[in-house]
């Protein structure tokens, strides 16, 4: 079964990226496995070393939207795409907005290693 942190990287994670297109998202979306069953509203991708982005975990404790404790803001800012669905899209013909960005990240971490598991925000 996939772990959250595994999870976590499939749906976030893109160091590599991103390519220089607007399909970006609609490409992405499909092929990370967030449109099957329903469209996933809002996801984002970022586009640093896998090991910068754990690092987060270290770095300054907040309180999740959520209210939980777990929640850590980046240091730096960083280069991330926001996908959000657009008000055309219907499922299965999940369609998305594809914009790039430069912010502080929010993720939430858990686990030994304490690693990310969700995205919370970015600011
Ligand atoms: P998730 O399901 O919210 O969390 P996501 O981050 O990819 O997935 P499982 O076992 O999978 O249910 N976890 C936590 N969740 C929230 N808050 C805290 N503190 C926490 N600690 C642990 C993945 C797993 O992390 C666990 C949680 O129980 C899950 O375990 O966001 C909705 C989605 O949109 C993304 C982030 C979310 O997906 P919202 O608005 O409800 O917080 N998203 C959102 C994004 O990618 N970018 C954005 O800018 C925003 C606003």
């Amino acid at each position: 079964k996939e772990s959250r942190a595994m999870k976590f990287q499939r749906q976030h994670m893109d160091p590599g990226g991103p390519s220089n297109n607007s399909n970006y998202c609609n490409q992405m979306m499909r092929r990370r496995n967030m449109t099957k069953g329903w469209c996933k509203r809002v996801n984002t991708f970022v586009h640093e070393p896998l090991v910068d982005v754990q690092a987060v975990c270290f770095q300054g404790n907040i309180t999740c939207k959520n209210g939980q404790p777990n929640c850590h803001k980046s240091n730096s800012s960083m280069n991330i795409t926001d996908c959000h669905e657009t008000s055309g899209s219907k499922y299965p013909n999940c369609d998305y907005q594809t914009s790039h960005k430069e912010r502080h990240i929010i993720v939430a971490c858990e686990g030994n290693p304490y690693v990310p598991v969700h995205f919370d925000a970015s600011v």
